[in-house]
């Protein structure tokens, strides 16, 4: 298998990490889908980071649904999927709001850093700004974390992956928004899944 995309894509990077998570080899490139346009396309013509090449040579484009193809492929021992129906749907519902999340921090960044400043959508940058508060607000009421430092399990699971990779994503591009709205709870378990080797082995 082959991952195709930047470690600063925290959906390529949650991808990286889960492979990694699930003992599942896999050879990484990294390609920007900005500036490796002509090698992207060749990837995949809608230059979509991450892009996964699998065994077989099928393009899979998405985090959500290649992650879900790598959940049927490594061993169920292995899956950062709960298998109880209420511990899987409190982790789908978290996961949801740090995807979000990931959303709305790469939107923000691209509306400061990618738009030229005479075509900048205030308005359009005011909602993201507003949604990006209230889905932190939310994850911070939401998580709670039991005696091993998880959220859903006794060992890593999808949804610490994505929550650890969205906050990152925000410290790193958007640090004003982490320095006041990130809660130190939120800062305190991101700053334990970095120090993992898990996460410094696809370290941004
Ligand atoms: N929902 C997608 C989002 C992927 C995404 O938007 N990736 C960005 C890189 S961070 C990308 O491909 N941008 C280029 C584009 O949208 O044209 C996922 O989970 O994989």
């Amino acid at each position: 298998m082959k991952l195709i995309g930047m470690l600063d894509s925290p959906y390529v990077r949650r991808v990286a990490i889960s492979l990694k998570a699930m003992e599942l080899l896999f050879e990484h490139q990294q390609l920007s889908v900005f500036s490796d346009t002509e090698k992207m396309k060749a990837v995949n013509p809608l230059m979509k980071a991450p892009s996964l090449i699998t065994d077989e040579g099928t393009l899979l484009i998405d985090s959500t649904l290649i992650l879900e193809y790598l959940d049927r492929k490594c061993s169920a021992d292995c899956s950062l999927f709960p298998k109880d129906l209420e511990q899987f749907t409190k982790s789908q519902y978290l996961i949801g709001i740090a995807l979000t999340l990931c959303d709305k921090a790469v939107q923000l960044f691209m509306e400061y850093n990618r738009r030229p400043p005479e075509k900048f959508y205030q308005e359009w940058a005011d909602r993201i700004d507003e949604q990006l508060h209230i889905g932190l607000k939310l994850l911070d009421q939401q998580v709670t974390f039991n005696n091993m430092g998880y959220l859903v399990d006794t060992r890593i699971m999808l949804a610490d992956i994505t929550i650890a990779v969205a906050i990152k994503y925000i410290k790193k591009k958007l640090p004003d928004l982490y320095q006041e709205h990130v809660s130190e709870k939120l800062k305190q378990f991101s700053s334990e899944m970095e120090a993992t080797s898990l996460f410094r082995e696809f370290n941004f």
